[in-house]
């Protein structure tokens, strides 16, 4: 029988939610500063998943521009109803709250092209969408409550969304501040209707140790809602630091066509028990009902390694289904994992075939702008990353490099700069805003210079040729050490560091291979 393996989107895939419309699943995750925004995966078989597209894919969407890294999209929400695909979602500006905010899309194809956003009459994150018996739409999400008992008591609310006004109608209902007195960030709630009442499902806890989840009933939408009083009914908190998985929490339910039940959570493995490196990442759990409640992992109460997917086939029928995040080997410019930062990879870039033609930018890693920066994100503790980089196009005093990235404030990069004397190598290291770079010495004049990313856990190596340039501590770059919510991404970058830009590199080839179990390259 086939089996999903944990976390069934590695890398950072935070936030995960998940509808199911006739045979397949679409599921939708946080991308914050990188674009294109919101992924949209599809799979029949919550194993193999394959991405259709993304719901934020046109210039001007949103203007992302300063907003800084761990801002951007957070928490989407995808549903079907009323014959359309829905995604509610927030887009936060972490230093100016009075940007972005709550907004909802539509599109009859959840490939896209999705509709522009409406901006929502509503303070907070976390939007999600609920539709009635009658057909009325109910939108809900979270904030800081008004009235606060403690430090980040959130409260849920509700209220109707009418799609002719475009516009949240009706009274608002406060429905739910958390399970446990004193839980910070009730958030991610999304309502479903059960039997003949609604089933609120919200994360408490906070999205890192104390992560967990919670579930109330109530007859009508709008509450009173009634809380498990098992709550909080899901968490990894009271395994402790030995647990490989940690945090696990921010859950959406889906029912499978045979009448079984999931839910899509994220969690982050660390293999410490504290620093998690990749993000956090989607994982799959099962979930049975009993008494009218649902039992998360049954008889087991964490996350598996593995879960049974007996609706499966094997093989995936020819063409339905392709393989997302786990192909080893050349990224081409047409893959749907590159990303720039606040813009589209087409902004920075241009594919030419299986190149990416990238003019050099003025802004450096250091800006919350869009400096020219294409990358992936890690999805494997163990991997080789390797590109080739022509450089004659750069001129003198522009560089371009290979990047280990969390954020503005925190990353490393291996970089070579063109000169009077010819080409130089050298290193830069990020930390907390601090940058300490340091010239390596001189590289053989050459057009095309190689550079590599060797990741082994918690250790990086960057290198160039064979030659480690600099290497990084994965301990020292993750959400847990540099705040904020992101996982590491890889990638390139070209920079005039302030100049009028003038030059261009080309990215020959990108490759990003997971290191092989087994192999004994360790
Ligand atoms: C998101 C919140 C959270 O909006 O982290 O897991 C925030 N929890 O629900 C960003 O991902």
């Amino acid at each position: 029988m086939i089996q999903a393996a944990n976390p069934i989107l590695p890398g950072c895939h935070p936030d995960p939610s998940i509808c199911r419309v006739g045979e397949w699943y679409y599921l939708v995750t946080s991308t914050f500063e990188y674009l294109p925004g919101l992924p949209v995966l599809r799979s029949r078989d919550l194993v193999r998943w394959e991405t259709v597209g993304h719901v934020i894919d046109r210039p001007g969407m949103l203007d992302f521009d300063g907003i800084g890294s761990s801002g951007g999209l957070y928490a989407p929400t995808i549903r079907h109803g009323r014959g359309l695909f829905w995604v509610a979602c927030t887009l936060v500006d972490r230093e100016d709250p009075s940007r972005g905010g709550n907004f909802l899309v539509t599109a009859t194809d959840p490939a896209g092209p999705w509709s522009d956003p409406v901006m929502l009459d509503a303070v907070g994150i976390d939007p999600s969408i609920a539709f009635d018996d009658e057909g009325r739409v109910w939108v809900h999400g979270t904030r800081l409550a008004a009235e606060p008992e403690w430090h980040d008591q959130t409260e849920v609310w509700v209220r109707e969304y009418s799609p002719e006004q475009r516009a949240l109608i009706g009274d608002e209902h406060v429905i739910w501040r958390g399970a446990v007195r004193g839980a910070v960030w009730a958030e991610g709630p999304h309502l479903y209707r059960v039997d003949d009442g609604w089933l609120l499902l919200a994360a408490e806890g906070g999205t890192e140790f104390h992560h967990a989840v919670s579930v109330a009933r109530a007859d009508e939408i709008t509450g009173p809602y009634v809380g498990n009083r098992a709550n909080p009914v899901f968490t990894h908190r009271h395994l402790g630091r030995r647990s490989p998985v940690i945090g696990a929490g921010h859950a959406d339910l889906v029912q499978a066509p045979d009448g079984s039940w999931s839910a899509v959570m994220l969690a982050m493995r660390a293999a410490d028990g504290r620093h998690y490196p990749l993000g956090r990442e989607t994982f799959l759990c099962p979930v049975v009902w009993e008494d009218g409640w649902p039992v998360f992992a049954p008889g087991e109460g964490r996350l598996p390694a593995t879960v049974p997917t007996p609706w499966a086939t094997d093989p995936a029928p020819p063409g339905s289904w392709q393989p997302d995040d786990r192909v080893a080997g050349v990224v081409s410019p047409s893959d749907p994992r590159w990303t720039a930062l606040r813009v589209l990879p087409g902004e920075v870039a241009v594919a030419e075939g299986d190149v990416w033609r990238m003019p050099v930018r003025a802004e450096t890693l250091h800006d919350a702008s869009s400096p020219a920066f294409l990358g992936v994100r890690q999805q494997h503790a163990d991997v080789d990353v390797r590109c080739v980089l022509d450089v004659r196009g750069l001129a003198e005093g522009e560089s371009a490099g290979l990047v280990l990235r969390q954020s503005e404030q925190d990353h490393v990069a291996v970089a070579v700069t063109r000169t009077p004397d010819g080409l130089r190598l050298s290193s830069d290291r990020c930390h907390g805003g601090e940058t300490e770079r340091r010239d390596v010495g001189a590289l053989p004049e050459a057009d095309e210079v190689e550079l590599a990313l060797r990741g082994r856990g918690f250790d990086y190596a960057l290198r160039s040729g064979d030659v480690e340039v600099i290497g990084a501590d994965g301990r020292e770059l993750d959400a847990s050490s540099t705040g904020g919510f992101l996982g590491l991404w890889i990638g390139v970058c070209a920079t005039s560091a302030g100049a009028e830009p003038r030059g261009e590199v080309r990215v020959t080839r990108f490759e990003y291979a997971p290191a092989r179990a087994g192999s004994g390259d360790r």
